[in-house]
């Protein structure tokens, strides 16, 4: 078929590149986990300068240093030993964070999308060439359809500066993956009970837990700093680890329990443990008096959810369910049934998540030591601006049918920009930035469509990710390591801030995103919005308005404030008004009842794999993210593909071996384009396979990491949506294997 945008190989100078850490990574071991020194091999007796930095490997943004020598070569990343996101100490990918900066696949200089004698390729262009070229096409779609019908679709921190940009010029048609492919279910079925969203760092007080619950939420593999840190220690003093995963994850392995669970029926695991806690008298009283409303009704409702009743639908034997949960009880209040992160699983997550925060609740962990405490972060003034134009229609109203979405709903963008999709308003060109939406998005086809609907389409990043090949531009950015970014302000146990700086000058002819933003600006008569020459100006008066400046912060990167908002613990009795609308903690949500959903978590089941298929479940390797890191020399060289998970009756049956390739087909007959390395073990159960998401890249630039291991996205083509804020659930597809080459052409 061909494409209005097909897609582009951008071509990359070189190949190959010599990987440089290989620092060995043994699981929730702290110090030969994570490194306190960076990579070996620096030189010793150089003059290093450091600069100020926080990490843009993943989205726990630890503070630390960057060493630079007097050949003005990096040599090292550490962490900043006062930042509580590290401890000093960062996890194997902020310290490959150098391969970022080193990997000579680079986008390197802006490009425009030509047609060259009937074939579309990208040429070579200026800055000013792509940015004029941007900027009169964000006025061409403003005069025709308004500026709302330009979309952003964004994560991570250059995000934010064309968020800035957007919103001044008119349109709040904004989402990111964080949302809807992420945390958005728990951040509803947490604020619908304690009326507060979990957010980032999550405010979970690991470090004095006596009980960890884990549902699948894969700490260890899941390397998000602090916690790993925390849950170590945690181990060290004593405590229960309970996880629930259908895969003996790194965290299963260090556990008092495992509770190997079928797929897909955790609320009904959930809700077994309510009825113990209420009906074994287990639950904490005081608490629950005071701070709660609905118990009596949570209790009715629970009363035939018992451990017998559960073990029917999840695998898990009534005796393990009420020992586990005399075993939280024990531990109470100190102890957090972790609201997980990637919770996008089924489409009612929502509801598996209020049946965590209600665990939660019964437990009285909210607000207490060892279970959840109440986060701070410092306020910081915004950079004075005019006021923003008010959008006619925004991501909220493309998000409307799902009533408690708190965040742009990715898919629905997606939809608005397929004409027979769209529901009224139509987006006719996106800005992308910081997300590769082809790995990240599921059901591939939907973005197939929107890319070859939509008018104009304009990619920042910094590598040639799948996504780069579908722009009409793009824009090459530079690293974190090259560039000043907004300021990190944190919620955590004490407010506190971090500065990222440039420690080199930016490679090639890639620029920060602030600067992009602000060309834009000043190219669409928004100057006003954009009222300096260069970011740090932003930054300094920002700093000098909460008592530091550019100067101390460039000398101590990291500045901790003190609490304004009181204790981050309640004490016994305390009087305490929660941000829900009956003050309370709700166990039955009349909220949720009057929007028509169910008031209290109801287990329903899912489909199951047909004979012969097998649930595709996927997770996070501790060396990796995503798909970002997949060319990255330094990661590539812990690990270069990814392995697909098979128990040894499956293997047995279908005659497969550990280290053999095999490609997948799912219930769609949706075949993979590359082939993945078997490995059988007893760790998965036999009804699921498992792999690492960010493998499998189809695009040839990508020198180290096309072709290797399998995407899972590409598998995901069954999304199950959830009705009360639109979060695409993933794991309902099922897949079988091939193991002959089925010869498909690798499609971008
Ligand atoms: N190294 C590394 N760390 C990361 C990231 C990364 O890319 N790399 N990404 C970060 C981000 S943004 C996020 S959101 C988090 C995600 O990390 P988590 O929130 O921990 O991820 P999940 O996808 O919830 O958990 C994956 C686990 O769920 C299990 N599982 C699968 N199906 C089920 C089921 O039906 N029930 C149960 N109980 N378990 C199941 C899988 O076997 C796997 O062990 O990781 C963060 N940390
Ligand atoms: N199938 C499947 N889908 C998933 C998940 C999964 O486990 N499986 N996980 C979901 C989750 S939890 C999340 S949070 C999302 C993550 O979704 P994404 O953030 O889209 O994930 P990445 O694949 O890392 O894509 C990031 C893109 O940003 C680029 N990039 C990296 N650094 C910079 C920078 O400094 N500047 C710019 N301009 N670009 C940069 C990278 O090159 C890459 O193209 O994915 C979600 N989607
Ligand atoms: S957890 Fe690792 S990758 Fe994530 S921000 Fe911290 S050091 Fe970077
Ligand atoms: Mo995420």
């Amino acid at each position: 078929m061909s494409n209005r945008r097909d897609f582009i190989k951008i071509s990359a100078l070189g190949a190959g590149g010599a990987a440089l850490a290989a620092s060995s990574v043994s699981f929730l071991k702290g110090p030969s986990l994570f490194a306190s020194d960076g990579p070996k091999g620096a030189p010793k007796n150089q003059n290093l300068r450091r600069f100020p930095t926080y990490c843009e490997v993943c989205f726990w943004k630890c503070a630390g240093w960057t060493y630079v020598n007097d050949d003005n070569e990096i040599v090292k990343i550490i962490g900043n030993e006062d930042d509580p996101h590290c401890n000093g100490r960062l996890c194997p990918r902020g310290t490959g964070g150098i391969g970022m900066y080193n990997d000579e696949d680079r986008l390197k200089t802006p490009l425009i999308r030509v047609n060259e004698g009937g074939k579309q390729t990208f040429k070579e262009a200026s800055w000013e060439e792509a940015l004029d070229l941007i900027a009169s096409k964000m006025e061409e779609i403003k005069s025709k359809y308004g500026p709302e019908s330009f979309a952003l679709l964004k994560h991570g921190s250059p995000g934010s500066h064309f968020e800035h940009l957007f919103k001044a010029y008119g349109s709040d048609t904004i989402g990111e993956p964080a949302y809807a492919q992420c945390r958005g279910p728990r951040e509803v079925g947490f604020s619908t009970t304690f009326g507060s969203w979990v957010g980032s760092p999550e405010p979970t007080d690991i470090r004095d837990t006596k009980c960890l619950v884990l549902i699948g939420s894969h700490i260890g593999e899941n390397m998000h700093n602090s916690q790993v840190q925390e849950m170590s220690d945690a181990i060290d003093k004593g405590a229960t680890i309970i996880t629930v995963d259908p895969r003996l994850s790194t965290a299963a392995s260090k556990s008092k329990y495992w509770l190997p669970i079928k797929p897909a029926t955790d609320i009904a695991l959930l809700m077994a443990w309510v009825h113990v806690l209420i009906y074994d008298d287990l639950y904490d009283r005081d608490y629950v008096n005071q701070y709660t409303i609905g118990f009596e009704q949570l209790k009715e409702h629970v009363e035939n959810m018992t451990p017998e009743w559960a073990y029917g639908i999840t695998t898990i034997k009534p005796n393990v369910i009420r020992e586990t949960a005399r075993a939280m009880a024990d531990a109470s209040p100190s102890v957090i049934v972790h609201p997980g992160r990637h919770v996008t699983w089924y489409g009612d997550d929502t509801q598996r998540a209020r049946a965590m925060a209600i665990l939660n609740a019964l437990l009285g962990s909210w607000g207490k030591r060892g279970g959840f405490y109440f986060k701070e972060k410092l306020g910081l003034p915004k950079y004075p601006h005019p006021p923003f134009p008010k959008p006619k229609w925004s991501w909220e109203t493309l998000g409307e049918k799902y009533p408690l979405a708190g965040m742009g709903i990715t898919t629905e963008i997606i939809k608005a920009s397929i004409p027979e999709e769209a529901e009224g308003h139509e987006v006719k060109a996106w800005l992308i930035a910081g997300t590769n939406l082809i790995k990240t998005i599921p059901n591939k086809e939907l973005v197939r469509k929107a890319l070859n609907s939509i008018e104009f389409l304009a990619v920042v990043d910094t590598m040639p990710m799948d996504i780069t090949g579908y722009a009409d531009v793009v824009l090459p950015e530079c690293t974190y390591l090259e560039r000043y970014d907004g300021i990190r302000s944190a919620t955590n146990r004490k407010p506190n801030i971090a500065l990222r700086m440039p420690a080199v000058e930016p490679k090639y002819n890639t620029k920060p995103a602030w600067w992009m933003a602000k060309q834009l600006g000043d190219r669409m008569n928004l100057q006003e919005y954009f009222n300096y020459n260069d970011f740090s100006e932003v930054l300094d008066w920002q700093l000098q308005k909460v008592g530091t400046s550019l100067e101390e912060m460039q000398k101590i990167g990291y500045k901790e404030y003190e609490r304004e908002t009181g204790s981050p613990y309640l004490k016994n009795g305390e009087d305490y008004k929660f941000n829900t609308s009956s003050g309370k903690i709700e166990l039955y949500s009349a909220e949720l009842a009057g929007l028509g959903f169910d008031p209290m978590p109801v287990y329903t089941p899912h489909p199951e794999p047909e004979y012969g298929f097998y649930r595709l479940i996927y997770g996070r390797a501790p060396m990796h993210t995503f798909s970002r890191t997949a060319n990255n020399p330094n990661l590539t060289d812990l690990k270069k593909e990814n392995d697909l998970w098979v128990n040894p009756k499956v293997a047995k049956l279908w005659d497969l071996e550990t280290g053999q390739y095999v490609w997948l087909k799912n219930q769609d007959d949706v075949v993979s384009s590359f082939p993945i390395k078997v490995r059988v073990t007893e760790r998965i159960r036999w009804d699921s396979v498992y792999m690492v998401h960010g493998f499998g890249h189809t695009n040839r630039k990508l020198s180290r990491a096309y072709g290797k291991g399998a995407s899972d996205t590409e598998m995901i083509t069954n999304v199950m949506v959830d009705p009360i804020m639109g979060g695409t659930g993933m794991r309902g597809n099922f897949v079988t294997f091939l193991t002959e080459d089925p010869g498909k052409e690798v499609e971008l």
